[in-house]
């Protein structure tokens, strides 16, 4: 019924029922199809988190804009649609969506908007890859993303394997204690970083249950307490890249997106797309590996909700 509220929202015939029996319902972010991964691996690995969801007694919740609508719930065709499409699709954030939604047109949601999105229809849990967060350089730049302002404000808990080191993980991990993000480890003292397990930084707590960090959550919104929370899941062990490698590899990718002077918005992309290239596709084998854990986890965390 929400949806009807809310012109801009629309909530599919699956996730509005869920919702409404009090299912668990996982919401899953489309950044990481049309600007994350190439096709056809993007689309493979987004029906494959949906599975993975469901088998693990959640529904699964992909996030879009299609047709100017903030959609909850895409369909098969529409994933395949966003994952052909590419870098072609407008990557939306908060500030992007007063003009999609009013003109009709077709975004991709980052982690901010698909919080939104998720937070619209009443969904609490969102499982994805890695955060934006605070560049390196941002000291200059003030490149800092957006995704660490909709923690801090919407009420969704967000599964990531952390944050890769193309940010300044210290800056970033400052940041979300400035604005009262809660970072928690699951299994785990350490920040994982994405590839890796470890980064040499400390979560703020570590909680070793799906069930102690649905307490955890449960308890800020009943405190009426603003925000979500990021959970912080390491990649498996039999997956993790060897730091010294991929850390050369990152800062490569870094310069390189220096040397030609890409800002803002494409940044993300471009270094994304640059370490896959420079890895031969291994950071790709290991980045879809460390989705899919996620998506488990989240799947573990909504049914404890
Ligand atoms: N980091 C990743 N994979 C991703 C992204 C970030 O490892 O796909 C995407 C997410 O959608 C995230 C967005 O919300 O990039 C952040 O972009 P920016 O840094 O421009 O805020
Ligand atoms: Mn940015």
């Amino acid at each position: 019924m929400k949806n009807m509220l809310n012109p801009c929202l629309s909530v599919s015939a699956g996730v509005q029922q869920a919702l409404e029996d009090g299912r668990p319902v996982v919401a899953l972010e489309s950044t990481i199809i049309s600007h994350g991964m190439p096709y056809p691996q993007n689309v493979e690995t987004a029906m494959n988190v949906e599975k993975i969801i469901r088998e693990n007694g959640a529904v699964p919740a992909t996030v879009a804009i299609l047709g100017g609508k903030l959609t909850v719930g895409c369909s098969p065709e529409q994933i395949e649609y966003l994952g052909k499409k590419g870098l072609a699709v407008t990557k939306a954030s908060r500030r992007d969506l007063p003009v999609l939604l009013s003109r009709g047109e077709d975004g991709a949601t980052t982690v901010t908007t698909t919080m939104i999105g998720a937070a619209m229809a009443g969904i609490r849990v969102f499982a994805t890859g890695g955060i934006g967060g605070v560049h390196r350089g941002a000291e200059t730049t003030m490149d800092i993303s957006a995704d660490l302002e909709e923690l801090a404000e919407t009420p969704v808990l967000v599964v990531c394997a952390g944050a890769k080191s193309i940010l300044d993980l210290g800056l970033t991990l400052e940041y979300l204690e400035t604005r009262g993000v809660p970072v928690i480890g699951y299994q785990t003292e350490e920040l994982p970083a994405f590839y890796t397990r470890t980064s040499g930084f400390r979560v703020d707590y570590r909680l070793d249950t799906p069930e102690e960090i649905a307490d955890a959550f449960r308890t800020k919104l009943a405190c009426g307490l603003r925000g979500g929370m990021l959970v912080t899941n390491p990649i498996p062990e039999e997956y993790s890249m060897d730091p010294e490698y991929i850390r050369k590899n990152i800062d490569e990718a870094v310069a390189e997106c220096e040397r030609l002077g890409i800002r803002g918005k494409r940044t993300t992309p471009y270094l994304l797309d640059k370490i896959q290239k420079l890895t031969g596709g291994d950071s790709l084998k290991a980045n879809i590996q460390l989705v899919y854990n996620n998506a488990r986890l989240g799947a573990r965390i909504a049914a404890a909700l």
